[in-house]
């Protein structure tokens, strides 16, 4: 069994998974609307790894007999300002999960929650492609600035993503 603070920090991570999948949702449907298919089959398959982000502690927290308390998902962002700005609202919103995923791990330390501390390690990994894979794409996005053939070379190569 977990304590309550390390319970409570993990439900509210599960919810933060969630409203990321929400997010990334969001970001696809723009994305489509653009025309731009390939970012927004990626956004969408992000979004399909956030909710698993998400399961996987949903079940972790039922594995070590505690409870699992679904809390309400707000609403994600639906207005963008172009896809460059999209990307970097990506970044920003990893590292915030990033610094979530870090104070978990600060709180399993300070409880000397040695399994917790081994679960979310998997996830300070996982945060740190995460936020490589992101600069990657803004980097290039910057690079490329307005060329079109750039940008749909780019959505091309981003619609072979398939997990
Ligand atoms: Fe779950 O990794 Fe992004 O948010």
């Amino acid at each position: 069994m977990i304590s309550n603070t390390i319970n409570e920090i993990l439900n509210e991570q599960i919810n933060k998974e969630f409203y990321s999948g929400y997010l990334y949702l969001s970001m696809s449907a723009h994305l489509k609307e653009l025309g731009l298919c390939g970012f927004a089959s990626w956004t969408r398959l992000q979004a399909k790894e956030e909710v698993e982000h998400g399961l996987k502690i949903f079940d972790y927290i039922i594995n070590r007999d505690s409870f699992v308390t679904l809390k309400q998902i707000r609403t994600p962002e639906f207005e963008f300002q172009g896809i460059t700005s999209i990307f970097n609202r990506i970044l920003e919103h990893e590292q915030c999960i990033t610094r979530a995923v870090m104070e978990i791990a600060q709180k399993a330390e300070e409880e000397s929650d040695r399994t917790t501390l081994n679960f979310i390690e998997w996830f300070i990994a996982e945060q740190n492609e995460e936020e490589e894979a992101v600069k990657n794409i803004i980097k290039r996005l910057e690079l490329f600035g307005d060329d079109k053939v750039a940008l749909y070379l780019m959505d091309k190569e981003l619609s072979k993503r398939i997990d």
